[in-house]
């Protein structure tokens, strides 16, 4: 790359600049690939901007604040099988009704790092910090396609969204994804608000695609056109990055991602994180709260939360607190009083807590994530599990 800002090389310089609290754990200072610590994640139910989670692949020149970005040139592009093609102004967006919702924003990659103990998955090592929980605000896509009376062709099977950043190198693909258009056509959001302000620059402001339910990598920022289209984007970002494989694969090996094979990274799986304790804290023998959050795509409940003290072999259910909204984190706790210390480690002083969430469609969480191996290692929703020591 050509000339670096000289912040990317010290990762504090980066935090300040861009605007992070400063106790981020800072991946790339280039593009700016930034991850949450648990303990700052649990401290709020909606994340607040200093404290969200960044992943760039490539980024609009001035987009690396906190600020917002201008937004009175913005225009946003809808075409292909839709009737009449239109180009709508930021402005206009104002004019029509606005909705609200809250979702979980996760890196397809969140969790990276735990495939990485069974076979190196490349990428960024992301731990439980590739997430938030955020409060958007918009118009829903659907709202817009009635309100200026477009017409989507049915041969439209994707929603293609582009973004106005562009590639790091003159021969790599832009980044753009597509998804179902049936599926998300009644909640996409194109959104304009996070938690209540502009979007933040470097969050995809003034415009950003929000699809409730599905992986961060698929939430498009600074979204400059929609595609309705008969067939998913070709752009590498889609076809061959952010996929997962539809049969088990042996960890460690390198298939080839293609069409048939594969899967892009769409609705998040259902998943638990353990924020309180965090691993290796230390902690006083005495009453113990572990607490944390559950989530799934949102198309149904969280019917329960376990937590195993044993390693697996007895479970008992938590306390789920209802969520903000069904795409959001369903938050639980457990406050273990007494008969606990039965399960230190062989006499000792170390302690796992290990914690799945179920669904109504029984979906659930595998006892060892890592058979969902793949080379990129995406989706991971493997039961957590956080050891601690007591003293
Ligand atoms: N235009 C554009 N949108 C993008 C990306 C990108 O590189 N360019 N990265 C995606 C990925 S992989 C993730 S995880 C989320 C991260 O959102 P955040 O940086 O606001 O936390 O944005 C997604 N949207
Ligand atoms: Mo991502």
């Amino acid at each position: 790359m050509a000339s670096l800002p000289a912040f990317a090389q010290n990762p504090q310089a980066f935090l300040a600049a861009v605007g992070k609290d400063p106790r981020m754990i800072v991946h790339d200072a280039v593009t700016g690939v930034v991850e949450t610590p648990v303990q700052l994640l649990r401290e709020h139910l909606l994340t607040p901007k200093e404290l969200l989670f960044v992943r760039n692949n490539q980024l609009p020149p001035g987009s690396l604040t906190l600020s917002p970005f201008p937004a009175t040139d913005w225009e946003l592009e809808l075409s292909g099988l839709v009737a009449p093609a239109m180009t709508v102004s930021f402005s206009d967006l104002a004019g029509i009704e606005q909705s609200e919702v809250v979702a979980v924003l996760q890196c397809a990659g969140n969790g990276r790092a735990f495939y990485s103990q069974t076979a190196m998955a490349k990428g960024t090592q992301w731990q439980r910090g590739g997430m938030g929980q955020i409060r958007w605000k918009g118009v829903r896509l659907k709202q817009l396609l009635d309100s200026s009376g477009l017409m989507v062709d049915e041969d439209a099977r994707f929603l293609t969204a582009e973004g106005r950043d562009s590639p790091a190198s003159s021969d790599d693909d832009d980044y753009e994804q597509s998804v179902p258009l049936a599926d998300v056509l009644e909640t996409a959001l194109l959104a304009t608000h996070m938690n209540g302000e502009p979007i933040p620059a470097i969050h995809g402001g003034p415009l950003r695609l929000v699809l409730p339910g599905y992986y961060g990598s698929m939430n498009v920022k600074w979204v400059s056109r929609l595609r309705f289209e008969k067939e998913a984007s070709r752009s590498r970002h889609h076809a061959q990055r952010y996929r997962t494989f539809r049969e088990r694969i042996e960890p460690g090996s390198q298939p080839e991602a293609r069409a048939e094979t594969t899967h892009p990274t769409w609705r998040q799986k259902i998943k638990s994180v353990i924020w309180n304790p965090v691993n290796d804290e230390r902690r006083l023998v005495g009453p113990l709260t572990v607490s944390g959050v559950s989530w799934n795509d949102g198309r149904t409940e969280i019917v329960a939360v376990e937590i195993s003290l044993d390693g697996g072999n007895t479970w008992q259910r938590v306390n789920v607190e209802a969520p903000l909204s069904p795409y959001g984190w369903h938050p639980w706790n457990v406050t273990f009083w007494y008969g606990w210390k039965r399960y230190l480690d062989g006499g000792g002083t170390a302690m796992e807590f290990r914690v799945r969430a179920f669904d109504a469609l029984g979906r659930s969480q595998p006892d060892d994530g890592a058979v969902h191996w793949n080379p990129s290692g995406y989706e991971w929703f493997g039961v957590d599990s956080v050891k601690i020591s007591l003293h």
